[in-house]
């Protein structure tokens, strides 16, 4: 059986970059696996996060889902802290994974800057809570963005070692599932930064709610390059953009990536359109093509959060068909652990 578990912190400032990369694809998978997704609101709190705006922002990503078109009553959504078995487990993770694997984490070193010894100890282990969300479930395939990858092959490592560890075939070594021709969104400011929730600056990302002014107003004022848009030419033989191409204009081809992946057309495609054309034409056209798919989803979301009590019973559902599924696997690795049974 081919299963699915992923996740989106309740932070605040969904963007572009949480739909194309992941929300838009959790969408997509629905109809060829079984999934669950979870507002991971206990990873939320390895940062600050103000607990009112917390409950606001988890039920904004249950909003999100919904309005993306997850159906709740073929997937599982629900949040985090609502089944145990995920901080029970990420226990047992953490005596299993090493200090070492952790410090090489990347993102870790991102959020927790030059001053490490201030960063809490659930920032440091947020991987080994990753690989508990993932396993509790057997789930056997996470679709992530780029940004995930390097969580993702921690979660393999961490299922491959339990099962040396203990000599048994519990876990199965998950796989991503990097889809899109945007999984990896950059700011609008600045084409080496990925567009994220905690940029300061409201005008590097297009947020999931944003009004059609507010969205053609940050792409008019998108960086950009002087030249003009290049054709299928800049592309290899196999129709892929060369890491040195886009090194050299990351602005632009970000922006023709969100095009892409907006209009599910391929790059050759969107550079054969846009061929020699002059960026004030091209960035009316992406307004015009964010607003068209972004407009209801933000409309829809602004919708169900205004109605708390329906979406509070999603979670709650959600919540209990989830803990069905992880509760046995929990006993299963407290049995193989050596932990007696209650
Ligand atoms: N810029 C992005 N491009 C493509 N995918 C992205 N994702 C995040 N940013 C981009 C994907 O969205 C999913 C949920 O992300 P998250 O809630 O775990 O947050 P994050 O990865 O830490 O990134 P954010 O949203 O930018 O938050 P901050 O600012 O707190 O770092 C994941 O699948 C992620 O890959």
């Amino acid at each position: 059986m081919k299963r699915i578990f992923s996740g989106v912190q309740p932070t605040g400032n969904l963007h572009l970059g949480n739909y194309l990369g992941a929300i838009r694809n959790f969408v997509a998978l629905q109809h060829d696996y079984e999934c669950i997704y979870c507002v991971v609101d206990l990873h939320a709190i390895t940062v600050w996060q103000e607990p009112a705006a917390l409950r606001a922002h988890t039920r904004e990503v249950t909003a999100a889902y919904l309005a993306a078109g997850i159906d709740p009553k073929h997937s599982i959504i629900f949040n985090q802290s609502h089944v145990s078995a995920h901080a029970e487990l990420a226990w047992i993770f953490n005596c299993v994974v090493r200090m070492g694997w952790l410090s090489r984490m990347t993102q870790f070193k991102e959020k927790a800057g030059k001053h490490r010894e201030n960063a809490s100890a659930g920032l440091f282990v947020y991987p080994s809570l990753m690989a508990a969300d993932i396993l509790a479930y057997k789930a056997t395939h996470v679709p992530v963005g780029e940004d995930q990858k390097q969580h993702l092959e921690l979660t393999r490592d961490t299922a491959q070692k339990f099962n040396n560890d203990y000599g048994v075939d519990c876990f199965p070594i998950t796989e991503p599932l990097i889809l899109g021709a945007a999984t990896r969104v950059m700011s609008l400011r600045d084409g080496s930064k990925k567009m994220s929730k905690s940029d300061p600056s409201d005008m590097s990302r297009i947020n999931m709610t944003d009004e059609a002014d507010a969205i053609a107003q940050k792409i008019r004022r998108a960086t950009t390059d002087p030249e003009l848009l290049p054709g299928p030419a800049a592309l290899d033989e196999a129709g892929r953009l060369p890491e040195e191409t886009r090194k050299a204009r990351p602005e632009a081809w970000n922006l023709l990536g969100i095009y892409a992946a907006l209009s599910d057309k391929s790059w050759s495609e969107v550079l054969q359109e846009f061929e020699g054309a002059q960026f004030s034409a091209f960035k009316k056209a992406l307004t015009e093509l964010a607003v068209d798919k972004l407009g209801p989803i933000g409309a829809e979301m602004k919708r169900l959060q205004a109605d708390p009590e329906h979406v509070d019973g999603i979670l709650r559902d959600g919540a209990e068909r989830a803990a069905a599924i992880a509760e046995p696997i929990l006993r299963e690795v407290q049995d193989v652990v050596g932990f007696l049974r209650p």
